[in-house]
């Protein structure tokens, strides 16, 4: 069977959350933090990275929005067509938040990787956290300008990455308080059926 690899906390959540949306035939292999760089993960994904998705004859697709894809062609119903106007929207907005947003918390989870010395370090994460804050306040604003309840103004894909992204500002010194369309998003998703049985699939709780 199809296999997606996810990890508690991470932003394969993403893709585990649209697998329940579609109840596609997907198996969910959910791996302790730290498995992502033994040999046998290594072996299906060298990035050392998840999500990744394995095939049944061994191909292996990872990228959260590459994986997000597949999944909308593969077994998307209606409401998941690529080639609508949400569809082409939902590439655009799964690009952002993926490339983007998710990228640009690298200052705030490797800080060494980006800075040597310490005080390098705390200037990287000041500066990451003032990037993040533009970034948040502009996906607020598309929230708020699509109507408020789902990203572009129907449920798509998009919002299970924007999900990921209402959670990770708990671990900064943003304050999701701030962002109000956001905050009632991801109260929304918490309600969700699909959402729950995903967050259980990956050891993860609601945030409340
Ligand atoms: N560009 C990749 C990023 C994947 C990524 O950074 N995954 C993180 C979790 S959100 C990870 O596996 N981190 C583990 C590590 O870097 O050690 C994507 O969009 O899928």
């Amino acid at each position: 069977m199809t296999t997606l690899y996810t990890m508690p906390g991470t932003c394969s959540l993403a893709p585990n959350i649209a697998v329940a949306w579609l109840d596609a035939p997907v198996e969910i292999h959910n791996m302790t933090y730290g498995d992502h760089k033994n040999d046998d993960y290594l072996a299906i994904n060298s990035k050392g990275k998840v999500p990744a998705l394995r095939f049944d004859d061994g191909d292996v697709l990872t990228e959260a929005a590459a994986i997000l894809a597949w999944l909308g062609a593969a077994h998307g119903k209606e409401g998941y067509a690529r080639d609508t106007r949400l569809g082409r929207k939902e590439a655009e907005a799964l690009s952002f938040m993926t490339s983007e947003v998710h990228a640009a918390y690298g200052g705030h989870f490797a800080p060494k990787s980006l800075a040597d010395s310490a005080a390098a370090q705390r200037e990287v994460k000041r500066k990451t956290y003032e990037t993040l804050g533009n970034h948040y306040e502009r996906i607020n604003g598309v929230l708020n300008d699509n109507g408020g309840e789902w990203y572009l103004g129907q449920r798509s894909f998009a919002d299970t990455f924007l999900y990921v992204l209402t959670r990770w500002i708990e671990q900064t010194p943003l304050s999701i308080s701030d962002y109000s369309a956001l905050k009632a998003h991801r109260a929304r998703m918490e309600a969700d059926e699909g959402v729950r049985l995903a967050l259980k699939r990956q050891d993860m709780e609601l945030v409340g």
